[in-house]
C-alpha cells in the first residue's frame, strides 16, 4: 500500500465540509490506492459539530481512511499536511462593507497561511476555496514565505464545470464531448466564462452556439449560478462546490487528460496573457508530475482581453484594498 498522506480541510463543521469529506475518505481526492489521514479544523463554537461528522466518517468504515481529528488549533490541524482545502471562510452578511469582509478573511487566511509555512509537509498543496476565494489565496500564500507561490491555488473549477454544464445542455452533447473550457480570471461575478477554444465532439463550439446566447445567457448564467442555486435550493451550493475541489486537485496531483486542459486559479508569475505578478487568476492549465503548466499561445480575441482585463483590474483593486488595510 501507499504511504498515507494527510489532508486538512477548515470549515469541516460546514456545508461544503460535509458534501466534501466523505468524497475524500472514499479515495476520491487522491486516487483509490491512497490512505488519508484527515484533519478537520473549525472554529471553538463548531468543534462539537465536527466531531460529529467525524464519527459519521468512522461510521462509514472507509478502507483509506487512516484516521479522523478534529482541532481548533491551525498549527496542529496543519502538522504535516500535504494537502490543504481552506473552506472555513467568513461569510458577508447584511450591511458588511468589503473593507470589513476583507478584514475578517485576512485574519483566517493569514494566520493559516502561517501556519501551513511553519508545520505543512514540504509538498504541500493549497486549495483556497473560502471566498473572496482569488483574494484569500493571495493572503494565505503571502503569509507563507517558506511555501513556494505556485502551491496555493483559488478555485475555479466550479465555475469551469458550471460552464461546460450549460455548453453541454446548449449543443445537446454529452459533458465528456466538451474539452478546453475556460473561464479567466475571478470566482466572483467578474470572471470570464469563455468558449474560444472549447470544442463539442471536436467541433469549435463557436461555430455550434452564437454570439448572442454567449454575451446575453451562457456569461451571466455561468458568473451567476451561485445566485441561483441558493435562490432555488434556499442555500448556497455546496456538493457542486466539493465535487469541483475534488477534481482540482485530483487533477494537480494525478495529472491532466492528454489534449485538454482545466482552468485553475494559479499564481501568475507575469508571463501569460498579460496577467500581473502576484495575481492568482483563472488560466488555463495542465498538470504533470504534481505542478501546473499554463497553457500559453492561445489567440485572444478582442473580447477575450476586454474580460481578461476587467478581472485584472477586479482582482488588483481587492488586493490594494487588502494592502491598506496592512493584510498583507
Ligand atoms: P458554511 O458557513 O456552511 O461553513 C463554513 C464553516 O467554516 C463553518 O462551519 C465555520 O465555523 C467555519 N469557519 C469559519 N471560520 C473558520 C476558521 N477561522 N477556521 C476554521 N473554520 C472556520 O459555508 P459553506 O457553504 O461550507 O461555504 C464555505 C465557503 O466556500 C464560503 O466562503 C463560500 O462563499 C465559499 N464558496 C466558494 C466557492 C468557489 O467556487 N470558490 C463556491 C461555493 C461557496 O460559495
Amino acid at each position: 500500500a501507499k504511504t498515507p498522506v494527510t489532508v486538512t480541510v477548515t470549515g469541516a463543521a460546514g456545508n461544503i465540509g460535509y458534501a466534501l469529506l466523505f468524497r475524500i475518505a472514499s479515495g476520491g481526492l487522491l486516487g483509490q490506492d491512497v490512505p488519508v489521514r484527515l484533519n478537520l479544523l473549525e472554529i471553538p463554537q463548531a468543534v462539537k459539530a465536527a466531531e460529529g461528522t467525524a464519527m459519521e466518517l468512522n461510521d462509514s468504515a472507509f478502507p483509506l481512511l487512516e484516521s479522523v481529528n478534529v482541532y481548533d488549533d491551525a498549527n496542529k490541524a496543519f502538522a504535516g499536511t500535504s494537502v490543504g482545502l481552506l473552506v472555513g471562510a467568513r461569510p458577508r452578511t447584511k450591511g458588511m462593507e468589503r473593507a470589513d469582509l476583507l478584514e475578517a478573511n485576512g485574519g483566517i487566511f493569514g494566520p493559516q497561511g502561517k501556519a501551513i509555512n511553519d508545520n505543512a509537509a514540504d509538498d504541500v498543496k493549497v486549495l483556497v476555496v473560502g471566498n473572496p476565494a482569488n483574494t484569500n489565496a493571495v493572503i494565505a500564500m503571502q503569509s507563507a514565505p517558506d511555501v513556494p507561490n505556485d502551491r496555493f491555488n483559488a478555485m475555479m473549477r466550479l465555475d469551469h464545470n458550471r460552464a461546460i454544464a450549460q455548453l453541454a445542455a446548449k449543443t445537446g452533447s454529452a459533458v465528456a464531448d466538451i474539452k478546453k473550457m475556460l473561464v479567466w480570471g475571478n470566482h466572483s461575478a467578474d470572471q470570464y466564462p469563455d468558449v474560444s477554444y472549447a470544442t463539442v465532439a471536436g467541433k469549435p463550439a463557436p461555430e455550434l452556439v452564437d454570439s448572442e446566447w454567449l454575451d446575453s445567457y451562457f456569461v451571466p448564467t455561468v458568473a451567476k449560478r451561485g445566485a441561483a442555486i441558493i435562490e432555488a435550493r434556499g442555500a448556497s451550493s455546496a456538493a457542486s462546490a466539493a465535487s469541483s475541489a475534488i477534481d482540482h486537485v485530483y487533477n494537480w496531483v494525478n495529472g491532466t487528460t492528454e489534449g485538454d486542459w482545466v482552468t485553475g486559479g494559479v499564481y501568475s508569475d507575469g508571463s501569460h496573457y498579460g496577467v500581473p505578478e502576484g495575481l492568482i487568476f483563472g488560466l488555463p492549465v495542465t498538470s504533470k508530475g504534481g505542478s501546473w503548466d499554463v497553457v500559453d499561445g492561445l489567440e485572444i480575441s478582442a473580447a477575450t482581453q476586454a474580460g481578461i482585463d476587467h478581472n485584472i483590474k477586479a482582482a488588483q483593486e481587492e488586493l490594494d484594498a487588502v494592502r491598506a488595510l496592512g493584510l498583507i
